[in-house]
Order: C-alpha cells, then sequence, then structure tokens
C-alpha cells in the first residue's frame, strides 16, 4: 500500500508543479477527490444532492466574488490498464452563474512527468447556467503512459455540479479531442493536410 500511494503521489505532486501555479488543498470532504489549481483558497468541493440526477454528486463552488485565477476538483490514478488504448472519459456537468468558463478536463502523463495528452475543453467552454449535459473528452493513453488525472475547472465565480465520470476504450479511428503534445517539432513546411482537410 505504501509503495502504492508513493507511486501515485509523488508524479502527482510533480504533475501539479508542471501545469504551473498549480496549487493543491487535500481536504477529506469527498473520499479519493481533491481540490487544487491556481488559486484553491477561492473555492470549494462537496456532495449534494440536486435535481436531475439521483443520488449524490460532486460540486465545485467558488467562495469569492472576485478571482483572477481557477479551481478544479481533481484525481489521478495509474494508467496502466489503458496504456496503448485511445480512451474517452464521459461525465455529466451541470453549472450555474459561471462568469468565466468551465471545462471537464484530462491530462496523461509518462513516468519523467512529460504530459503526453491533454484537453480542458477549452475550445468548447461551459459559461453561465446550463442543465445536465453529458460531456467527452477522447485522448490517447501512449504505451509509455504512467498517470492519468481528470477533473472539472471552474475559472473565476460560478459553480458546477458534477456526476459519474466514466472511461472506456474506443476505437483508434475516433478523432481525439483538445490539443496533442507533439514529441518532436512537426509539419514544418506545412505540407501536411490535418485530418479534416483544414
Ligand atoms: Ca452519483
Amino acid at each position: 500500500m505504501k509503495n502504492y500511494k508513493s507511486r501515485i503521489i509523488t508524479p502527482l505532486l510533480s504533475v501539479l508543479c508542471i501545469i504551473g501555479l498549480f496549487s493543491f488543498s487535500i481536504d477529506n470532504k469527498i473520499k479519493n477527490w481533491f481540490l487544487a489549481g491556481s488559486s484553491p483558497s477561492d473555492y470549494e468541493i462537496g456532495i449534494a444532492e440536486v435535481q436531475g440526477r439521483s443520488g449524490s454528486v460532486a460540486y465545485l463552488k467558488s467562495k469569492s466574488t472576485k478571482i483572477s485565477g481557477f479551481g478544479t476538483i481533481m484525481q489521478s490514478f495509474d494508467s496502466k490498464k489503458f496504456n496503448g488504448k485511445k480512451v474517452k472519459l464521459s461525465a455529466y456537468i451541470k453549472s450555474s452563474k459561471v462568469e468565466d468558463w468551465a471545462g471537464m478536463w484530462m491530462r496523461v502523463d509518462t513516468e519523467e512527468k512529460r504530459a503526453v495528452s491533454f484537453d480542458n475543453m477549452q475550445d468548447r467552454p461551459i459559461k453561465g447556467t446550463t442543465a445536465w449535459e453529458k460531456y467527452e473528452i477522447i485522448l490517447d493513453v501512449t504505451p509509455e503512459s504512467y498517470l492519468i488525472s481528470y477533473g472539472v475547472l471552474l475559472s473565476g465565480t460560478g459553480q458546477v455540479f458534477l456526476d459519474n465520470f466514466n472511461f472506456e476504450v474506443v476505437n483508434d479511428e475516433i478523432e481525439k479531442t483538445g490539443r496533442t503534445i507533439l514529441d518532436a517539432p512537426s509539419n514544418t513546411d506545412f505540407e501536411e493536410k490535418s485530418r479534416n482537410g483544414k
């Protein structure tokens, strides 16, 4: 158990540092989940029962009236089971008065703390007040992956509710979401076409 924990916690701390300006606070409010971000002290996480979902859901909520950073509810786990596969993460999210933007995110790192895949829905943000909706992220978990981190982030004030995260392996033909983190310079002469022809 001790080894398993140190295998997860040590790289996790490094991952958070790499994300940049990323501090975190571990509390016991939600089993195996914690609050992180650029200004976690401006946010709180908790469990609620709300209309539209049965049972418990989690929330991430601003507790300051003016926030210049973001908070996230997150979790990390050993990627082994998914290494070498394309993975779809889905979850149900509902938002309330999100001033700036919110998004589900997923990040895959190697043991050397190099990010190989990342998407935070910045290109399709959740804003304002929205009903429960299922959101998806599709990323490659490369064979050398070590840790998968994921959660929901909230930039600025507001509240997001989240429930039923699910990971599933999908067909390799399905297009990825988010941006690809290159391991070398690529298409430097602009002669390669992107997959959608643009
Ligand atoms: Ca639930």
